[in-house]
């Protein structure tokens, strides 16, 4: 008799309740409601090839509707399973300037805020190419009950509980880690349930693939530039020349590069002297699953966990993935 057994992500999050003793099942919610709003986004970006979906915002789509673009879209849904959870006291979000504070009754007295890049690479969409929601999770510095303050948003990477990305690709995954290791969850539309696919992620600590735009080579540093012809030089001992890969789309590079080895790379670039990613809501999540994983993460000159965040909207230059290519990156900017 084949017997199917699969543990849900609900289930694992109960599993591992022990994770976060601290934590008595407000952690397990706060996630568990991420990854239900994340199968409401999954089902409407899948349906992103019909016309009535792709439209900008603003149109009027075949139902009368108002259109709204798929990141206001996730947006709206990822926010609204936040704020009813009943864990969360307020959200910074790629979406709004300013942080969002829950001010009912039971979510003031949440004990986590939440940044988060609610569709990552979303431009990406009208081209089929796979997209990513990002989160990064901390318990509030401020008195519970209290409305929740900037500062709350503005904690080092290092301070987060958990991470958690999704990314709709071929299939759908969610990879989260609350720091004791990185397990990756697979979406079974059939049953539709984020089931155990890759349990305890460990990313090979050297890779052959580099991650960039290369076709911002003119304004890279220098240490970049070089970094780049290296990967690209003959060397039979260390296996290269390495391949170049970019999608475009933070979430679907860094995730392959985890699972098969190698390192992403988004350094400064013309107008951008501290790169184009946020380190909020893309950087410090990304880095902290690339370090529980085994791999590693730096601006250039430091942690990504380590730097101080000065606002919601900072960017970051960013260097994750295996850990002895970000080493080499780091040693090429400081030589
Ligand atoms: P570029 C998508 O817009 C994004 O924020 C990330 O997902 C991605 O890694 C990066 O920008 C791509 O930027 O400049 O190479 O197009």
């Amino acid at each position: 008799m084949y017997s199917y057994k699969v543990t849900t992500l609900n289930d694992f999050i109960i599993m591992r309740q022990k994770d976060f003793p601290y934590a008595k099942g407000e952690l397990s919610s706060l996630l568990s409601n991420i990854g239900t709003a994340a199968k409401i986004v999954n089902k409407k970006i899948n349906k992103a090839g019909l016309v009535d979906i792709i439209g900008k915002a603003g149109m009027v789509n075949i139902q009368g509707e108002n259109q709204q673009k798929l990141d206001v879209f996730a947006d709206k849904v990822f926010t609204d399973a936040l704020r009813s959870c009943g864990e969360c006291c307020g959200i910074a979000t790629e979406e709004n300037q300013n942080e969002i504070v829950f001010s009912d009754r039971i979510a003031r007295k949440g004990k986590y805020i939440v940044c988060m890049d609610p569709l990552d690479g979303s431009s990406n969409i009208d081209y089929n190419v796979s997209v990513g929601s990002i989160f990064s999770i901390y318990r509030r510095k401020t008195p519970r009950g209290e409305p929740v303050k900037n500062e709350d948003f503005l904690q080092k990477g290092i301070s987060q509980v958990a991470a958690v990305y999704v990314i709709y690709g071929s299939s759908t995954m969610l990879v989260y880690t609350t720091g004791n290791g990185v397990n990756g969850f697979t979406l079974d539309p059939s049953i539709g349930e984020f089931c155990l696919s890759h349990p305890d992620i460990k990313t090979p600590a050297d890779g052959r693939i580099y991650s960039i735009n290369e076709g911002n080579y003119g304004y890279f540093p220098q240490g970049i530039k070089r970094y780049i012809k290296y990967c690209q030089e003959e060397d039979t001992e260390t296996e290269r020349p390495y391949s170049s890969r970019y999608i475009g789309s933070l979430v679907s590079d860094f995730h392959r590069n985890l699972i098969k080895g190698g390192v992403f790379l988004y350094p400064p670039v013309a107008g951008m002297p501290e790169g184009k990613l946020r380190l909020v809501y893309e950087c410090n999540p990304i880095s902290l699953i690339a370090e529980q994983a085994g791999g590693a993460a730096s601006g250039g000159s430091k942690r990504i966990l380590e730097i101080e965040p000065g606002s919601l909207h900072q960017r970051s230059p960013l260097y994750a993935g295996s850990k002895n290519m970000v080493r080499k990156i780091e040693k090429f900017l400081t030589a």
